[in-house]
C-alpha cells in the first residue's frame, strides 16, 4: 500500500507500506515514483520502531510539570475539560490570550494548516511560523518572486553544481542519484560548507567557510565574473533590475577582500568563479544553513544572484533551488481559515476574532510565555516539539512550567515537550488520516487515503478542534469540513500547473506531477532584483566567546523526529557530541573524548569533545537536535542559541551562537 511520507523534508517521498495484523510492519521506498526512486531513507526505514513508542489514549496530568506523570482519560472527559478552561481564558482575557504552537511534524497540509481555522475563529494570537524557512523565503520572493526552482529531474543537464550551505546527502538524498547522473555527464561538484561531512565527501571539492560570511563569498565571485567578462550581458540586459549599485559593491570585494572575511583563500575564489563562469550550465542548490544567521537573509540573496548573472536560469536544471513549493499554486484561501484573518466573512459563535490580531514570532516562544503583556493562558501545541527545537530552553521551560499556564499538546510519542502537558492528546500518524501533500524539493503532489485504522484511540487533529469548535458553539462551516473538503478547496485554481489534477485523480494515482512547461525553465524570462545590493553582514563572535557554534541537522534524525528510536541513537554514536578543530583544541588544552563545559550568552551545556579536522578553525558543531534526555547533563543544543531574528522573514539563527568551550574540571 502507497504512501507519501509526511516528515519536514524536501524529498516527500511515496512508500509503500506493510501492514500485519493492522500494525505497521516495513516501509520501503515505492520504485513507480521518479523521484523516491525506490528507496526511503536510514530514518523511515524504522519507522515501525517509531510505532512501537507511540501515545494511544487521552491523558491528564497528576503530577508537576514536566514530571511526565499522567491518568488515561475519556475523550469525553478531555475535551469537556479543554473546552471549559478555554471558555475561562476567552471569558476572562479574550482571544489573544491563546496560542497555538505548531510546526512541521506532518507537512500534510491539512493536518499542518487546518487546525488554525479554529484558533482564528475564537481570535486566538497568530504564530508567526518563522523557524526554518522565512528569511529564505523573504530573500527569494526580494529577487526572484514566486519561489521556484528548477525541475530535479532536469538536473542531470547542468554542467557546474554548487551545493551551498546544504548537507543534501542527509538532507535532501533523493537529490543524490540526480547528482549523480550530471557527475556522469561531466558534471564538476562543489560543497560550500563550514564543517566536513557526508555531502563534502561526495562533492569534488569542498571549500570550507566561516559561518555567516556567505555574503562576502558571492560579492568575491561576481568581482572575479564582472572583471574577466564572465557575466551574460544578454540575459542580465534583459532580466536584471538595479545591476549600477550591485555591480559598484561587487567591485569593491576583490578576492583579497573577500578571502579575508570568509577564510577562503583567494585562489579558490578566482578558480570557482572562473569554472562557474566558463560552464555556464551551472545548477546551485542552496540551503537554509546560511540563511539561519543575523546576516542570513541577505546572504542568501547574495548568492541567489550569481546564477542571474551567469545567465544559468537559461538552461534546463539550471539557476538556483531553495524550494520547489512556490510551483504548488493552491487555493489555500480557506485553508485553516486565512479567509478569517481577512475580515471579510466575520465568523458566528463564541469569540470574534480581534480586528487587528496579535502575531508571535515562534522564534520568541520563551519571551512570550514569560514576559509577554497581556500574558499567554493557553497554550495549544501539535506538529511540534518546542522545549527541544525553539531557541533559548532556558526561557521556554520557565514559561511552560508556569503553573497558570494551560498546555494543551497533540503528539504521537512522549516528547520532553509533552511531559509539561495538562493534557495530552494521541494523535493519529501519517496512514491512519487522509491528507494532500506538496514538497519542497520536487513537483509532485500527492494524496495519502487512510491504510489503517488509528490504533488506540489516536485521532487526527483536525478532528480534535473539529470537536473543540462543538463544544464552544462554533459556526463557522470550514471549522467542520472534512479533509476531502479541504482539499478540493485547494484544488479549485485556474492556474495552469495545476489543470485536470483532481480530488479523484490523486484517489487513483496517489500522485501527481505538476504541468510545469517543458523545459521548465522558471527565471528565463522575467525580472531578477539586484537592488538593493545585499548587505554583507557576517556572524561574529562576542567578547569572552570567541568561537561559532553551528548547530546542523543529524543524518538519522528529522530534527527531533526518531530522536527516541534506539537503534538511530545508537547509530547516530549514543550522546551528543562537540566537534572541535585540533588549533582550537590544543589552545584550550581539551583532548579528543573529554568531556567540556560549552558556555554562550544565553546557556551552558556539558558534551563529550570529538578532536577533527572537519570543522572550520574558529566553527565547532553540534550535529542534531538530539531529545535533552540522551545528553550527558540532561541539557538540548537550544540551551545556548539565541531568540535573535533574521535581517528578512524574522527566521532563525541557530548557527550563530558565540560559544566558549573548556574542559571540565572535577571538583
Ligand atoms: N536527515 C535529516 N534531514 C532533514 C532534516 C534533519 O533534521 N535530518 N531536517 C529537515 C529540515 S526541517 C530542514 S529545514 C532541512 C534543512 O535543510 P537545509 O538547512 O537547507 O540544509 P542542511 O542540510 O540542514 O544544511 C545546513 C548546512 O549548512 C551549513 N551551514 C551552517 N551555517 C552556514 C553558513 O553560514 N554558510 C554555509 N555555506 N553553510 C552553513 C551546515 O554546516 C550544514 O551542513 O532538512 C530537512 N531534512
Ligand atoms: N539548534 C537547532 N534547533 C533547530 C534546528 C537546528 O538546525 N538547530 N532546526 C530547526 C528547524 S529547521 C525546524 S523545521 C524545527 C523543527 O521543529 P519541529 O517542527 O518541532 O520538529 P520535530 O522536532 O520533528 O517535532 C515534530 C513533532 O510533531 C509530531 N507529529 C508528527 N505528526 C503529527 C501529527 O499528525 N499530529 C501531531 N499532533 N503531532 C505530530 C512528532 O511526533 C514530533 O514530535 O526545529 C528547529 N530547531
Ligand atoms: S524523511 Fe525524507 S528521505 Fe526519508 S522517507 Fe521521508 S521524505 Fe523520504
Ligand atoms: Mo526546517
Amino acid at each position: 500500500m502507497r504512501a507519501t511520507c509526511p516528515l519536514d523534508c524536501p524529498d516527500a517521498c511515496s512508500l509503500r507500506l506493510t501492514f500485519r495484523e493492522g500494525r505497521l510492519l516495513r516501509v520501503e521506498g515505492d520504485p513507480r515514483h521518479p523521484i523516491t526512486r525506490g528507496f526511503a531513507c536510514a530514518k523511515t526505514y524504522r519507522y515501525p520502531e517509531r510505532v512501537q513508542e507511540r501515545l494511544l489514549y487521552p491523558m491528564r496530568r497528576i503530577g508537576r510539570k514536566g514530571e511526565g506523570r499522567f491518568r488515561r482519560v475519556s475523550w469525553e472527559e478531555a475535551l469537556d475539560g479543554i473546552a471549559q478552561r478555554l471558555m475561562e481564558v476567552l471569558d476572562r482575557e479574550g482571544g489573544e490570550a491563546v496560542l497555538p504552537y505548531h510546526y512541521a511534524g506532518t507537512m500534510g497540509l491539512i493536518e499542518n494548516q487546518h487546525p488554525l481555522a479554529f484558533f482564528r475563529a475564537i481570535g486566538a494570537s497568530e504564530l508567526l511560523e518563522t523557524i526554518c524557512a522565512t528569511a529564505g523565503s523573504a530573500a527569494w520572493e526580494m529577487t526572484y518572486g514566486p519561489r521556484l526552482a528548477p525541475d530535479p529531474e532536469d538536473i542531470p543537464e547542468a554542467r557546474y553544481i554548487v551545493l551551498w550551505g546544504i548537507n543534501s546527502l542527509s538532507t535532501n538524498s533523493h537529490l543524490t542519484p540526480f547528482l549523480k547522473e550530471a557527475r556522469r555527464r561531466g558534471a564538476r561538484i562543489v560543497h560550500i560548507d563550514p564543517y566536513e561531512n557526508l555531502t563534502s565527501r561526495f562533492a569534488d571539492w569542498h571549500i570550507k567557510i566561516r559561518p555567516g560570511t556567505d555574503a562576502a563569498l558571492a560579492y568575491g565571485l561576481a568581482h572575479v565574473l564582472f572583471r574577466e567578462g564572465l557575466v551574460d550581458g544578454e540575459y542580465l540586459e534583459k532580466a536584471a533590475l538595479g545591476l549600477e549599485a550591485y555591480r559598484e559593491e561587487a567591485e569593491r570585494w576583490t578576492p583579497e577582500r573577500a578571502s579575508a572575511l570568509t577564510g577562503v583563500p583567494p585562489e579558490a575564489i578566482l578558480r570557482l568563479a572562473r569554472e562557474m563562469g566558463e560552464a555556464k550550465r551551472v545548477f546551485l542548490r542552496v540551503g537554509y544553513g546560511m540563511t539561519r544567521h543575523p546576516g542570513g537573509g541577505n546572504a542568501l540573496r547574495a548568492v541567489i544572484l550569481l546564477p542571474a548573472l551567469l545567465g544559468a536560469w537559461r538552461y534546463p536544471g539550471c539557476g538556483a533551488m531553495l524550494s520547489t513549493s512556490g510551483a504548488f499554486f493552491l487555493n489555500k484561501r480557506f485553508l485553516g481559515g486565512r479567509h478569517l484573518l481577512e475580515g471579510t466573512h466575520p465568523p458566528e459563535g463564541y469569540f470574534r476574532p480581534n480586528p487587528r490580531v496579535r502575531a508571535i514570532n515562534m522564534n520568541q516562544l520563551g519571551t512570550a510565555l514569560t514576559a509577554l503583556d497581556p500574558p499567554i493562558k493557553a497554550l495549544f501545541v501539535f506538529n511540534a516539539n518546542p522545549l527541544v527545537v525553539a531557541p533559548n530552553t532556558g526561557k521556554v521551560k520557565a514559561g511552560l512550567e508556569r503553573e497558570d499556564l494551560f498546555t494543551v499538546v497533540l503528539e504521537q510519542v512522549m516528547t520532553e515537550t509533552a511531559l509539561y502537558a495538562d493534557y495530552l492528546l494521541p494523535a493519529t500518524l501519517f496512514y491512519e488520516h487522509p491528507d494532500l501533500y506538496t514538497s519542497y524539493g520536487h513537483h509532485y503532489l500527492s494524496w495519502n487515503e487512510p491504510l489503517a485504522e488509528p490504533e488506540g484511540e489516536a485521532r487526527p487533529n483536525t478532528w480534535v478542534f473539529r470537536e473543540l469548535a462543538k463544544r464552544l458553539g462554533l459556526k463557522e462551516p470550514t471549522l467542520f469540513w472534512s479533509a476531502e473538503e479541504v482539499a478540493r478547496s485547494l484544488l479549485q485554481t485556474d492556474h495552469p500547473f495545476l489543470q485536470g489534477i483532481t480530488l479523484e485523480r490523486l484517489k487513483e494515482e496517489g500522485f501527481v506531477k505538476l504541468n510545469l512547461p517543458k523545459p521548465f525553465l522558471p527565471f528565463a524570462q522575467g525580472k531578477v532584483r539586484f537592488s538593493p545590493p545585499p548587505l554583507v553582514i557576517p556572524t561574529e563572535p562576542l567578547p569572552g566567546y570567541p568561537l561559532i557554534l553551528i548547530t546542523p541537522p543529524a543524518h538519522r534524525f528529522l530534527n527531533t523526529t526518531y530522536g527516541d528510536v534506539r537503534a538511530l541513537v545508537e547509530a547516530e554514536g549514543g550522546e551528543p557530541r562537540l566537534l572541535i578543530h585540533p588549533e582550537d583544541a590544543l589552545a584550550r588544552g581539551i583532548g579528543d573524548g573529554m568531556l567540556v563545559h560549552i558556555r554562550s550568552p544565553w546557556g551552558r551545556i556539558t558534551r563529550k569533545a570529538v578532536v577533527t579536522e572537519a570543522p572550520m578553525p574558529g566553527t565547532v558543531v553540534l550535529e542534531g537536535t538530539w531529545w535533552e534526555k540522551w545528553a550527558i547533563d540532561g541539557k538540548g543544543v537550544n540551551h545556548l542559541t539565541s531568540e535573535r531574528l533574521t535581517d528578512l522573514g524574522g527566521g532563525s539563527t541557530f548557527h550563530s551562537t558565540p560559544v566558549e568551550v573548556e574542559p571540565l574540571r572535577l571538583a
